[in-house]
């Protein structure tokens, strides 16, 4: 029987390297023999995530409401795989999980309440480790890229930011209520 893989996940503001550091972590991981895979959120491969693709590059507009619950079920679709994955013993390395879909949201401020935002990530499966990756956003606006999608203004970026930092303070910043496979 082998050990249970740890589930990773790299969190940050757009344009802030997590793609990077999540292939030098795979790398590192696969260099030192441990089985590892990467999974990216959100997944525009899926159904949900064809919908998600369409809102982020601005030929879709949605409610705040189903986008947030969209983001939520693209992490629905794949939990089964990716508990199968772990309990057979890889490691999963995640760009992108709950925290964004709580941090973005929340950015809005169009008054959807914390709770409410975080309550469709319970039951998700909960992170061994999340790193943060606390670029400001003064400096991320001059990367390459910057301002394609949606969320990639400087205002909502910073406003992001305060986000993520609000949610790392917090108690539950590793529990949405999950359980371990
Ligand atoms: N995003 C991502 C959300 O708003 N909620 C989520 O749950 C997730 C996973 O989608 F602006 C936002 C964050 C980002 C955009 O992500 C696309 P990538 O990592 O930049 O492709
Ligand atoms: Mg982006």
């Amino acid at each position: 029987m082998s050990t249970r893989g740890a589930l990773i996940v790299i969190e940050g503001c757009d344009c802030s390297g997590k793609s990077v550091q999540c292939r030098n972590i795979l790398e590192s991981l696969n260099n030192q023999g441990i089985p590892a895979e990467l999974i990216r959120f959100p997944d525009r491969t899926t159904d949900t995530g064809h919908l998600i693709d369409k809102y982020l590059r601005n030929t879709a507009d949605l409610p705040d409401q189903v986008i947030h619950l969209l983001f939520s079920a693209n992490r629905w679709e794949l939990r089964s795989k990716m508990e199968n994955l772990l309990t057979n013993g890889i490691t999963l390395v995640v760009d992108r999980y709950s925290f964004s879909g709580v941090a973005y949201s929340y950015a809005k401020k169009n008054g959807m309440n914390l709770e409410w935002l975080k309550s469709p990530e319970r039951g998700l499966l909960k992170p061994d480790l999340v790193l943060f990756l606390k670029l400001e956003p003064n400096v991320i606006k001059q990367r390459k890229g910057f301002g394609e999608e949606r969320y990639e203004t400087l205002e909502f970026q910073e406003a992001v930011f305060r986000c993520f930092e609000l949610l790392t303070d917090d108690t539950w910043k590793y529990d949405f209520g999950g359980r371990k496979p």
